[in-house]
């Protein structure tokens, strides 16, 4: 399928008085460069050649070794002494000057300078970025025969007919990515097939590694997600238990085998006692067992073990009040904090469900004191409009990376944990990707916002949301203050729209079972599933309080005590902690139920207003994309109608009570 180039099509966005500038462009160390270091350099030579081709209509004079007054300076230097990946801009008018110490750094520095360039941004005199987080991943839910587990915008483009595929779309793929300074992604599917097991011991051996070469020219260091019964699966052995001789003979040797043809492999993700995939606990070994037998196997390599948390019993009884999904992940790992390899890093969902529009941090993140940490995002829209609806997630992490854990001493904020600021060691975030082999890569067009916006905040999570929503909308639809204007202002509406029209309240969980799109608010009221919300006509929740499963109890003070006290839980959080009648009178002045009447109201009013601002756009936009978004906010105004008529009169023929302002319930 044919592809288009998203935020860096450099036919548009150009702001022209910055153009000139790509005239002439001096690189000064590239020839010396390390074998390694010159293919990243390279691959950021080509792209100041695309730049200066597709922005001036002619390739730039390029010089080496020699500045540069009037134009573009790249300078590599090891002894400027700048961290991995960090670069320094300068700019004085007539001259931009881009220096690293690293390959990576230049490859981000010359990706920077040229948005600035097409933004228009260059009148500050000095940047200087140092990457925050140091590992910024994606996690591709690919399957071999070419689906996509929660994928929105087409098939895949790793794998086909149950091989890998490589063609110019995998490089153009590790370009976009890696101009947000992506650094790792995983190709595979956690839910690992039969087919995908053979990834670890030689099937489609050759593609994997001209994979990873490609990543490798950016910066990129390619994972594989692995079954942990592989070596049973392949026929090796009759057992995985992480404790047997021959299970570790097995992955060490099969590990061995795989750096030999690609050296530079960042090493392995294991989702594992999850959902029905095999794992230690088969074998009475814990969770530190098996992810440490798999990290020695990577360990001469240099290589890495994620080993995700999300770990819950899905053979719930929804009779039984006493289980509680909520506190799976903490109360199956905490106890093993310390007990980890170096190499080991848990991946920990941001909240103790899964990705639902609304939840708290993960209680897990302020308990684990010497084990390196992960945050696990989903940029895929699984439960959150599956970018058919807008839901832009940016300003959703920011409140998750601020977010003060109390882990320690100070106030453990949840970014400087899992950057390695705080308690933790090696770590960083990670986002469930959204993208697919449709033209503009995610499906929705806008949905690409939230692509760039996460690697953007790995790298840099002070930027606001609303600068990222700008500076996305300009590279995207052109240099155009209108357009940038209304475009930020939709998608800074979107997640608080999406979070008005389904479920209220932090409760979650009201979608349809199987597919997770669109209103159903019993639909997993009695599954196994361990996802209830237990309305009746008294009123709706799950006490998670003292007088119900203690989930409150794994946060630290004083979040324990905020949580717990009805007057201090958050609007936005209450029914995911307590269970309350429907004439409980919020924090806002509200009751439960007519909260849950306005704000269902509200988000429609909200999507016709977004609706509203993408047809003000009109003669601004290029026919194919305005089309394209139209098309998608009118079916997102039709799901929000759904889900307002629906809640709404589930709740009114449960409670009985009558809305105050006499609007419309079935
Ligand atoms: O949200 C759930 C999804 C599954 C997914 C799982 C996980 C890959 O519905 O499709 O499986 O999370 O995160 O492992």
């Amino acid at each position: 399928m044919s592809y288009e180039f998203a935020w860096l099509d450099y036919r548009k966005g150009v702001a022209s008085r910055a153009a000139d500038l790509l005239k002439k462009i001096a690189l000064t160390g590239f020839d010396d460069a390390a074998a390694t270091d010159k293919d990243i350099l390279f691959s950021a030579e080509l792209e100041l050649k695309r730049a200066s081709r597709d922005i001036c209509g002619q390739e730039a004079v390029f010089v080496r070794d020699e500045a540069v007054s009037d134009g573009i300076n790249i300078v590599f230097d090891k002894s400027l002494g700048l961290p991995e990946g960090a670069y320094g801009i300068e700019i004085d008018g007539t001259r931009i000057t881009v220096k690293a110490s690293s390959a990576c750094g230049i490859l981000y520095g010359v990706f920077r300078a040229l948005a600035l360039i097409r933004t228009g941004r260059i009148s500050e005199k000095q940047i200087t970025e140092v990457p925050t987080s140091p590992i910024r991943m994606l996690d591709h839910w690919d399957n071999p025969d070419g689906s996509i587990e929660r994928g929105y915008s087409g098939k895949s483009f790793f794998f086909r007919n149950d091989h890998l595929y490589v063609d110019d779309r995998t490089r153009e793929y590790a370009r976009l990515v890696a101009s947000v300074g992506i650094n790792a992604v995983a190709i595979n599917n956690v839910n690992v097939n039969d087919i995908a097991t053979g990834l670890v011991s030689g099937y489609d051996r050759k593609e994997l590694a001209m994979i990873a070469k490609i990543f490798g020219d950016y910066g990129i260091k390619l994972f594989i997600s692995l079954n942990f019964a592989s070596p049973m699966s392949l026929g090796a052995t009759d057992t995985a238990d992480p404790l047997d001789e021959g299970v570790a003979q097995w992955w060490k040797k099969t590990t061995d085998d795989l750096y030999k043809d690609i050296p530079g492999l960042g090493g392995f993700l294991v989702k594992a006692d999850s959902e029905g995939r095999p794992g230690p606990f088969s074998y009475g070994r814990t969770h530190a067992d098996g992810a440490n037998m798999l990290a020695r196997a990577l360990a001469p390599h240099n290589g890495l073990l994620i080993w995700r948390c999300f770990v819950y019993n899905c053979q719930q009884d929804w009779r039984d009040h006493t289980m509680d999904r909520a506190r799976a992940c903490y109360d199956n790992f905490i106890g093993l904090d310390g007990q980890f390899d170096d190499n080991v890093i848990l991946q920990i969902k941001n909240g103790p469900m899964d990705f639902q529009v609304r939840e708290p941090v993960s209680p897990l993140f302020g308990g684990l004191k010497k084990t390196n940490m992960m945050v696990e995002f989903q940029i895929a829209q699984e439960y959150t409009g599956q970018q058919r609806d807008i839901c832009y997630l940016i300003p959703m992490f920011k409140q998750v990376l601020d977010f003060k854990t109390y882990n320690g001493e100070g106030e453990g904020i949840l970014c400087d944990l899992v950057t390695g600021k705080g308690l933790s060691r090696a770590c960083g975030m990670v986002a469930v990707s959204n993208t697919g082999d449709d033209p503009n890569w995610t499906g929705h067009d806008l949905a690409a916002a939230n692509l760039y916006g996460f690697g953007r905040l790995a790298f840099d999570p002070t930027l606001s949301s609303e600068e990222i929503a700008d500076e996305w909308s300009r590279l995207t639809f052109g240099y155009d203050d209108t357009v940038a204007e209304g475009v930020s202002k939709m998608l800074m509406m979107s997640w608080p729209a999406y979070e008005k029209y389904t479920s209220p309240l932090g409760i979650g969980w009201m979608i349809s079972p199987g597919h997770h799109y669109g209103p159903d608010i019993e639909g997993y009221e009695f599954s196994p599933w361990g996802t209830y919300h237990r309305s009746d006509r008294n009123g709706l929740g799950v006490e998670r309080g003292k007088t119900g499963t203690c989930m409150i109890d794994q946060y630290n003070e004083p979040i324990r005590s905020i949580y717990e006290g009805l007057d201090t839980c958050p609007d936005e959080l209450v029914l995911f902690f307590h269970r309350l009648p429907y004439d409980h009178v919020l924090k806002s002045g509200k009751t439960v139920i007519e909260h849950i009447y306005d704000s269902h109201f509200e988000g429609v009013l909200d999507v016709e207003e977004m609706i509203g601002i993408w047809e003000s756009l009109k003669d601004r936009i290029d026919e194919l994309r305005y089309k394209r978004v139209a098309d998608r906010l009118q079916g997102q105004l039709r799901n929000a109608k759904e889900w307002r008529d629906r809640i709404n009169t589930y709740y009114y023929r449960h409670s009985g009570v009558p809305d105050k302002q006499g609007r419309m319930i079935y």
